[in-house]
């Protein structure tokens, strides 16, 4: 309790801090007063700087609000959720927080009044990269959308240092660069808060002793190493509703003073080489999509965010309240992938090892709090760590895993007595030695949900059929979604001003209201200034494309895009046959009634898989072919746009005619960039996965390009795919193998391309690329003619973007909300 005079102080503080300005002037003596007093710089120095300045005078004007969110959740006792991720890819945060901040406009006359553009600042950003894609793009709507929610929801990552790499093209090739998004001084969106440093230990071994005065059983983890997590936390504010949230990113610090020791015992190198070890853990993000590389690293990084973040909650919990009888009434984990899975084991550890309680209300407690989001049906992206490392790294925590599945498998064996065979499909060892972390996170939740409902439903039918048997009650489906406060309000200003002028603004909260646009769809004026938006964009993205790679491309053009990650089995193969097929056409003088396209390719390939990487060098051999080709001319044009990211998807995606979602079905669990596109008028071209088949029942039939194999149909083919049959029933299909066989496209490179041709010429090709190619060529077509009427066209983007609504985060949280964390809105005042 602050005495009375500390009161009286805090008092005037907070009156000073409310009263900062929110009015052009304020924005601007504030920046002016950062740039020059603060960073040394004038207002000649370079955008880098402007920036800075600019984000730490918006910083201050979050600073209250945030405050008073924390002091809000913490004086009631109120239900809390925790999202824990290894990633969150936040980007920019500049443009988005002005625009939840609600004050753009007075920034940008702030800076106009300057002689500044407010537009270039921004651009000054550099994106905080702290995911691979999807998932992690994810986390941060999901973020933005809790806020504006005003749901006490607070997120939990890894502050890495170097996030995902930066992509140069060299001659082709992708060429990784390290990124260190930090930049040069300190990021203005965090504030390091050394005061909640947790410790994490490693290593060692456990013993087992007899308390003398209670006589209890205990166990002890004499750990090897310690780990300092010092947090730095980020503000997440809500739009216009003084909700400030917070996401603490975790980042990996040596134990002060731990080697002093060896310091001063002479071992001045050793000493050194162990900070830099400790220190190393939140280094570097892993640059894995969907796939696991399993090093230890990696488990090292996984178990530092879980055990720091479940230490924050349970001492914050301890300082408070006497025991934990109703922690599970307060508090909930939804752990975004299994990569957090862990935090089964580490909450029992918590729970038993250090507060003393029952197995059995530890395991209470766990199982209510804990709740488990499945992303992926690949079996290479299935997390499974090996025996042998647990034991070496976290050997408590292994000893917790095989407990619970010692007592998981009696409760197998007494729902099918004699069921063995059960019973080693469903431990969480598995038969090769192997901790299987999505067994874990299902055993120890509640909740397990898939991100759209076709994924949910073949959890379900597959990979979690047996647990699915056992908990039917368990299994739930929440459908991805993404914020359209940064893509739509935030990246398509001219689309927003269109919108605000035929149906006000309340679709920033509440994007269903865009169906309100539907009844203007024909409307020929309403599709004129559609028109114009989208030609407009396509300027700015073709401005971005000439910049990056040189190519001009022209704004007549559809506009084809796919950018994602480059993976198998999202298919960009099958666009680049289709490509090579346009181009033979062209060749073949075959241009009826032709649609010029500018065929739009971008995305990063993991480090070391060498498939997708040679995929890249493919599309730029292409792309260098076609767009040299006098006879092409304006007819095609292909780019590879490289360093895909989430500032260029901004520029992107309000930018496209034609939106490529063409993974085998069955395969992408969702997809998210297919709802960033449809929400900003593109049309898609895609087959029934993943989010697809609720965005074509969303825009009806006719308003999807629909081609390609159905899940099941796919899984039928599997047993007896013969490719081969595919190019001898297609002239199409042969004419596109043969080019590329021929080495057209690598003359001086010969036989490099031998893999790619390989897979899909065998007829174990899992991603059946083949199988689809003529379907896909089809309704290419009917997209290239559909193109041509432009006031259907029109038409069919228009509704697209007018029935997004269900596709924002904002749904989506309300659902997990309702069905997962049952937690009460609070509306923090102003
Ligand atoms: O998660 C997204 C989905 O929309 C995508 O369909 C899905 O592919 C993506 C291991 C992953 N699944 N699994 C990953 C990421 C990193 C990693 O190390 C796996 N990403 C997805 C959001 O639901």
């Amino acid at each position: 309790m602050p005495t009375q005079i500390e009161a009286k102080r805090m008092e005037v503080i907070i009156d000073m801090l409310q009263h900062i300005g929110m009015e052009k002037e304020d924005i601007e003596s504030d920046f002016l007063r950062y740039l020059c007093h603060t960073l040394g710089r004038n207002i000649t120095s370079e955008d880098y700087y402007l920036y800075k300045a600019l984000s730490y005078a918006i910083r201050d004007r979050l600073m209250t609000h945030w405050k008073k969110t924390w002091e809000a959740y913490n004086e009631k006792k109120l239900k809390k959720a925790y999202y824990l991720s290894m990633e969150f890819l936040i980007g920019r945060s500049l443009t988005n927080n002005l625009l939840n901040l609600g004050v753009e406009s007075e920034t940008e006359k702030a800076m106009y009044d300057l002689g500044l553009n407010l537009e270039e600042i921004e651009e000054a950003e550099r994106d905080a990269g702290l995911g691979n894609g999807g998932l992690g793009r994810l986390a941060a709507c999901f973020m933005d959308s809790c806020a504006t929610l005003q749901l006490p929801v607070m997120g939990y990552g890894l502050r890495y240092e170097y996030g995902m790499f930066r992509q140069l093209i060299q001659n082709g090739y992708q060429i990784e660069e390290p990124d260190h998004w930090l930049g040069v001084g300190p990021y203005p969106w965090e504030i390091e808060r050394a005061e909640y440093t947790r410790v994490i230990k490693f290593g060692g071994e456990t013993r087992e002793y007899v308390d003398p005065h209670t006589g209890q059983l205990i166990v002890h983890w004499e750990h090897a190493e310690v780990v300092e997590a010092v947090p730095f936390d980020v503000p997440i504010p809500g739009f216009k509703n003084s909700t400030v949230n917070t996401l603490r990113l975790w980042s990996a610090q040596a134990q002060e003073g731990f080697n002093l020791s060896q310091f001063n015992a002479g071992s001045y190198h050793e000493a050194v080489a162990e900070k830099a070890g400790a220190e190393n853990i939140t280094m570097v993000l892993y640059p894995n999509d969907s796939s696991e590389n399993g090093k230890e690293l990696r488990l090292k990084q996984q178990y530092f965010l879980v055990s720091a973040s479940l230490q924050d909650v349970v001492e914050q919990w301890k300082s408070k309240y006497k025991d934990f009888t109703d922690f599970a009434k307060f508090n909930a984990f939804q752990l975004n992938d299994t990569h957090p899975s862990l935090a089964v084991a580490e909450l029992m550890r918590l729970l038993v090892d250090k507060e003393g309680l029952d197995w059995d209300d530890a395991w209470q407690i766990t199982t209510k709090t804990m709740a488990y989001t499945n992303h992926t049906l690949l079996p290479e992206a299935l997390e499974k760590w090996s025996v042998g490392l647990f034991e070496k790294l976290l050997p408590r925590p292994l000893e917790i895993i095989y407990e619970i599945n010692h007592r998981f498998l009696t409760q197998v064996s007494m729902k099918w007595p004699a069921d063995v065979e059960k019973q080693r499909r469903m431990s969480i060892i598995d038969e090769h030695n192997n901790v299987c972390m999505a067994y874990l996170a299902i055993v120890g939740s509640h909740s397990v949900n898939g991100v759209a409902a076709l994924h949910s439903e073949l959890l379900k039918e597959g990979l979690f059929n047996d647990f699915y048997q056992l908990w039917p009650e368990k299994f739930n489906n929440k459908t991805n979604g993404v914020t359209q406060r940064r893509w739509l309000a935030g990246c398509n200003p001219e689309l927003r001003a269109l919108l605000k002028e035929k149906i006000g603004e309340d679709w920033i909260t509440k994007l269903t209201d865009l169906e309100k646009i539907e009844p203007l769809a024909m409307d020929a004026k309403f599709q004129q200034a559609w028109y114009e938006v989208k030609q407009n964009n396509k300027q700015r993205l073709a401005e971005m494309v000439e910049r990056e790679t040189g190519v001009k491309l022209s704004i007549e053009s559809m506009f084809d895009v796919q950018v994602k990650r480059i993976h198998e089995y999202k298919r960009q193969l099958l666009n680049v046959l289709h490509v090579i097929h346009l181009y033979v056409r062209i060749k073949n003088g075959d241009t009826q009634n032709w649609t010029n396209r500018s065929v739009i390719f971008g995305g990063k390939a993991a480090p070391g898989y060498a498939m997708a990487k040679n995929i890249i060098k493919l599309i730029n051999n292409v792309a260098q072919i076609v767009n040299a080709d006098p006879d092409v001319g304006d007819k095609l044009k292909v780019v590879f746009f490289p360093n895909y990211r989430v500032s260029a998807m901004e520029v992107i995606c309000p930018g496209t005619d034609l939106s490529e979602q063409i993974s085998t079905a069955g395969k992408e669990a969702s997809g998210t960039g297919n709802m960033k596109f449809m929400m900003n008028g593109a049309l898609t071209i895609g087959t029934l996965d993943g989010a697809n088949v609720e965005i074509r029942e969303a825009v009806g039939d006719e308003n999807f390009f629909l081609f390609g194999l159905q899940t099941p149909e796919v899984e039928e083919l599997r047993h007896h795919y013969q490719p081969q049959n595919y190019i001898n029933d297609s002239h199409a299909l042969q004419s596109v193998m043969s080019l590329l066989e021929s080495g057209h496209f690598n003359q001086f490179e010969p036989g490099i391309f031998n893999d790619i041709i390989n897979s899909i010429k065998s007829p174990t090709d899992p991603w059946m690329t083949l199988a689809d190619f003529q379907s896909y060529i089809e309704v290419q077509e009917q997209a290239a003619q559909a193109y041509q009427n432009r006031s259907n066209w029109l038409r069919m983007s228009i509704i697209n973007s007018a029935r997004s609504g269900i596709f924002s985060t904002d749904r989506t949280m309300k659902e997990y909300n309702d069905d997962i964390w049952k937690l009460e809105p609070i509306t923090i005042k102003n």
